[in-house]
């Protein structure tokens, strides 16, 4: 990682990124707790919201929306992803370069890598390209860390997510993107492993509003530098107002209970 690589989508050295690329990971299916948010124009709005510090997207969805945004939003482009529908050992498509994310205005480049997957050498390689090429560009690098796959029995266990977050380190990333792993001891861990890397957490499937702020308040807690999130915001029925607990929780570092009151 560069020093600094990343201040174009963080405040203050911290960072909220709305992520959407669902349509393409889940499906549709994603969008039917709130049915407007299919409409990828209504995310387009959200990510105005001041909480936010960058929107994760695919190519195609920046391609068709970003230029009417680009005063408003941080572009953080998804250069690889992977639908549902496929059924084979995690593996992640390349479906743009980082000089054609340069070309669209993007402020950073998202990557997955499954470590553990029996794709694990081609990703790795293919993340070298992409990291490579956005520091060509001056683009932030975020990895989604994800180990899973077919060796690995349980991939949400403390030791494994810290494993993840080392990846990022190792491999080049700014900022490593890893699953909650259900304690701010564990998260601590997973932050001294990525050094001077950001870490950030997953948002996951939706939870009650406490709860859900809660693990992010331990997060922060424990060193992480904010959240990337979709469904924990766009799934609810109202989505500016747990960004705002979120901008609150995160920015402030106020209490979860006193972030919903405001
Ligand atoms: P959520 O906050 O909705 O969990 O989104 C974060 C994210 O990393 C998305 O960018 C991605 O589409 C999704 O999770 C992938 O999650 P998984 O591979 O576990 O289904």
């Amino acid at each position: 990682m560069l020093p600094h690589a990343a201040d174009n989508i963080e405040r203050d050295g911290k960072s909220l990124i709305l992520a959407y690329d669902h349509g393409l990971e889940h499906g549709p299916v994603d969008f039917e707790p709130n049915p407007d948010t299919a409409d990828p124009e209504r995310i387009f709005e959200l990510a105005a919201h001041e909480a936010v510090t960058s929107l994760a997207v695919q190519k195609g969805l920046a391609e068709a929306y970003y230029p009417d945004y680009e005063d408003d939003v941080n572009l953080l482009l998804k250069l690889n992803g992977t639908s549902n529908l496929w059924m084979g050992e995690p593996n992640s498509a390349v479906n743009c370069t980082a000089e054609y994310a340069a070309g669209l205005g993007a402020d950073a480049i998202g990557f997955t890598v499954y470590g553990g997957s029996n794709h694990e050498v081609e990703m790795a390689e293919e993340f070298r390209r992409a990291q490579e090429g956005a520091r060509e560009h001056d683009m932030a690098v975020v990895m989604w860390s994800y180990p899973r796959g077919q060796g690995l029995r349980n991939d949400g266990s403390p030791d494994v997510i810290s494993y993840g977050a080392r990846l990022g380190l190792e491999l080049g990333a700014d900022v490593v993107k890893v699953k909650y792993p259900g304690s701010a001891e564990a998260m601590g861990h997973a932050v001294e492993m990525a050094g001077p890397a950001d870490v950030v957490m997953s948002g996951g499937t939706m939870r009650d509003d406490k709860a859900f702020l809660r693990n992010v308040a331990n997060a922060i807690d424990a060193g992480a530098t904010g959240i990337a999130v979709g469904r924990n915001v766009f799934q609810r029925d109202d989505p500016e107002r747990i960004l705002d607990a979120l901008e609150a929780v995160i920015f402030q570092e106020v209490e979860p209970d006193e972030a919903l009151a405001i």
